[in-house]
């Protein structure tokens, strides 16, 4: 009966090899003469047709060549039934196995998903505060399936890795600042070990939400104005401006004039506040005469919870006319 020559058939392929390379040759002799010791070979009865998809053996030579594409990822070997066979009458059969170790390869780059994103970030959060959850995964085994991942460029934001496996969590690592950068366009990158290595990229992009940090400011530090006396009760003595940073009704301004124990007997019923503009009217008319010069406060409050405010000097020196 055929006899195999080895005892044992093993071989290693790489996966993704080349339709026609050779995995191994097994081989049997038979000591018989003429057709009774000439030699062929077939897979064994249990073969599946999927690994006949794979790999085709010669009949003739005993060598087992690939056919089709072998992947690391699917199945990592094979265990083939091989039978040598006599062209005897009465043929004699002879089994072997073979196994097939499939080495891995970096085919797969890495894959970054994005599990979670916050819609908007508030400027206040605190350093470490999670903004987006990240899976990041490699279908390799070993380096070619080992992954580094980072955020690229400098950003106040950085991945940490997670409890969960293959899970990273986007935290701020610094103080933000809506009225710096109101938008994030972050791109998270992930590069596996392998030689050459893969790499993926993936952008996310956040919006942060605006808090109230800025007081209103006023256009100037001090304001002087020179009003003729004699002027109209009830006209449009000046005007003050004040801007804030923030947005929304963080940056909605009011103003007013402030009442101090100081003042409330002697300008501030000269003078009336537009709330809403900052225009300043003269509640009556001045005479240069008795009243060369008068000043106040004015507060620009935004609408923000809490409201913050800020206040101005407004002096108003009256001129003289020849009356
Ligand atoms: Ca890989
Ligand atoms: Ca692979
Ligand atoms: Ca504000
Ligand atoms: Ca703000």
């Amino acid at each position: 009966m055929p006899v195999f020559i080895n005892n044992t058939y093993s071989a290693i392929l790489q996966e993704n090899a080349p339709v026609g390379t050779t995995v191994i040759q097994v081989n049997a002799t038979d000591l018989d003469t003429g057709s009774n010791g000439e030699v062929f070979y077939s897979f064994g009865s249990d073969v599946k047709d999927k690994v006949k998809e794979l790999f085709s053996l010669n009949s003739a030579t005993g060598e087992i060549i690939v056919k089709g594409q072998v992947d690391f990822e699917e199945k990592d070997s094979y265990d083939i039934d091989i039978q040598a066979s006599d062209k005897g009458f009465f043929p004699f059969k002879t089994y072997k196995n073979v196994i097939i170790k499939i080495a891995d390869i970096n085919d797969n780059p890495p894959e970054i998903e994005v599990a979670s994103l916050s819609r908007t970030v508030s400027e206040d959060s605190r350093p470490g505060t999670t903004v987006a959850l990240i899976s990041i995964t490699d279908l390799d085994s070993g380096i070619n399936g080992k992954v580094m991942s980072y955020i690229a460029d400098e950003t106040p934001f950085k991945l940490t890795p997670s409890i969960q496996d293959n899970m990273f969590a986007v935290v701020t690592k610094s103080q933000l600042d809506r009225e710096e950068k109101n938008v994030y366009d972050l791109t998270i990158i992930a590069k596996d070990a392998g030689v050459p290595p893969l790499m993926s990229q993936k952008k996310i992009s956040l919006q942060l939400s605006d808090s109230n940090d800025n007081s209103p400011e006023f256009l100037e530090s001090v304001y002087t104005f020179y009003v003729p006396e004699n002027n109209p009760t009830g006209s449009l003595l000046c005007s003050v401006q004040a801007s804030d940073r923030d947005e929304g009704e963080n940056a909605l301004i009011t103003y007013s004039l402030m009442r101090t124990a100081g003042n409330e007997r002697s300008m501030i019923l000269f003078v009336n506040i537009n709330s809403e503009n900052g225009d300043i009217m003269a509640l009556k008319s001045f005479d240069f005469e008795t009243l060369k010069t008068f000043q106040f406060q004015v507060v620009a409050t935004d609408s923000g919870i809490p409201s913050l405010s800020s206040n101005v000097t407004v002096k108003v020196f009256i001129l003289d006319q020849n009356d």
